[in-house]
């Protein structure tokens, strides 16, 4: 049982709160109760996030490519660098990078992750003996932290747009449809064989990395489980694919797809006014990386006008250069008011920005990776933070700004505790195998560092 002296309920705030788990689900809510011989008593009880979107390999490259040489940086010469780094990488290390990664999430509040997986292959594009080998790594590592895993694994066959053929350094990511439709059946067994509130579901990477006729193959093959791509990052992917396709980006995708509830399109950061308001009422969340897009330079999402059409988002942490759950929140906020020239954007009407902020991906997360959570209410998964609101950050406001303190005020340690699916993950701020998880990235980056 855990008891809350205050938590965020579907119905809105409540006090003395006891709520027991069962079966990694909330099975029991009673309300201004007093605490009991044996509960687990926290502060501020809160749904927790879903980090929708990542790449859990790139955190250990964080730091590695932010040095400018002669000429102009861009996503594209960030891309080459970290298709450079993906050759060296061995399974240990990519466990090792990931359970370090999930754990980071927990720690910052995060109870699950859409892991967007692509680097499936041996250096030389050759599968490991087992095809699911490198999945296996991440349902690993989602093992070891005990976080909610929804694994995509990703189809990527082309080099870009156009069918070009792979470079050298996307080996590793490259399939076929046959090919990845047996891959996709190997990660459903592996992840089959993980708590049940872990799942598989598919990912062609991009339209510049698919092809129209492989997607829809992919599609017809796997009828279940959240669809994400990665749909209009960057302007030059956004001319490749008109050029080749006729219609932008987003444009296109609504019109070829049947995109609804169950798709994420990640970084659907260039749109037109009319592309924003279709995806809006698509019912597909918008998969948002605020600090990897201001990090890669990808440009402000069109925050006002999605959210006046009803649009459904979550964040995702992507590149994970760094993982923080109040930085990602409010980085998204930022990002609109320097465009603007105002402030309190994310928000139709008057309210609340970090309750915007917060419950919209609170609920976007957790329909984008597909798990029945993102509301503190009977029958949701167990997917809970708690928040000390003494933190010095947070200790002067009223309940109702507590949200808006921790979004734009707040630093990841006002987390005292995280469950997953009733996983109790994070206790007293650490989580409970940090110093493991810790221990063996280091001999891993020791290890990689030797390759570099
Ligand atoms: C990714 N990253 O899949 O990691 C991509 C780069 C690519 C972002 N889109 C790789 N931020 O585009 O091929
Ligand atoms: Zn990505």
């Amino acid at each position: 049982m855990i008891f809350a002296n205050q938590a965020l309920i579907a119905t809105g705030w409540a006090k003395n709160v006891r709520l027991s788990c069962a079966e990694g689900r909330i099975s029991e809510i009673s309300t201004d109760q007093s605490p009991k011989d044996g509960d687990t008593r926290v502060d501020v009880l809160l749904p927790a996030l879903a980090n929708l979107h990542s790449h859990s390999f790139q955190r250990a490259m964080a730091g590695m490519t932010e040095y400018r040489k002669a000429g102009k940086d861009s996503f594209w010469t960030w891309r080459d660098l970290m298709y450079r780094f993906t050759k060296h990488l061995t399974p240990e290390q990519i466990e090792a990078i990931a359970s370090l990664v999930f754990m980071e999430m927990q720690e910052a509040g995060y109870a699950s992750v859409g892991e967007f997986h692509y680097i499936h292959h041996q250096p030389d594009g050759t599968p490991y003996d087992d095809i699911g080998e490198l999945s296996g790594r991440i349902a690993a590592a989602a093992a070891d932290t005990g976080i909610g895993l929804t694994h995509l694994p990703v189809l990527y066959t082309y080099g870009g747009a156009g069918k070009a053929p792979l470079e050298a350094g996307q080996a590793r990511f490259g399939n076929s449809v046959d090919r990845f439709n047996e891959l996709t059946a190997r990660a459903r067994g592996i992840v089959g064989a993980l708590s049940q509130d872990c799942q598989v579901g598919i990912a062609p990477h991009s339209l510049r990395a698919t092809s129209p006729d492989d997607m829809a193959a992919v599609l017809q093959a796997h009828q279940r489980g959240p669809i994400h791509i990665h749909i209009a990052e960057q302007p030059k992917e956004v001319a490749d694919i008109s050029d080749w396709l006729g219609a932008r980006p987003v444009e296109w995708l609504l019109a070829n797809a049947e995109v609804n509830a169950n798709w994420c399109l990640i970084h659907a950061t260039h749109m037109t006014g009319a592309e924003t308001r279709n995806m809006a009422q698509s019912g597909a969340v918008a998969g948002l990386c605020p600090i990897t897009e201001a990090n890669l330079g990808d440009g402000p999402f069109n925050g006002p006008d999605y959210l006046a059409h009803g649009g459904a988002f979550g964040v995702g942490s992507d590149s994970n250069i760094l993982i923080s759950l109040t930085e990602e929140l409010r980085t998204l906020e930022y990002s609109q008011r320097l465009r603007d020239i105002a402030r309190n954007i994310m928000v139709v009407g008057d309210g609340s920005v970090g309750e915007t902020l917060y419950c919209g991906a609170a609920k976007g997360g957790a329909q984008a990776l597909n798990r029945g959570t993102g509301q503190i209410v009977q029958g949701a998964l167990a997917d809970l933070v708690a928040i000390d609101s003494s933190d010095p950050a947070l200790c002067a406001l009223q309940l109702h700004q507590l949200l808006d303190g921790i979004c734009f005020a707040g630093r990841d340690r006002v987390v005292t505790d995280v469950w997953s699916a009733g996983r109790h993950a994070v206790q007293g701020g650490r989580h409970i195998k940090r110093d493991q998880i810790i221990a063996n990235y280091r001999s891993a980056m020791q290890s990689l560092m030797s390759t570099l």
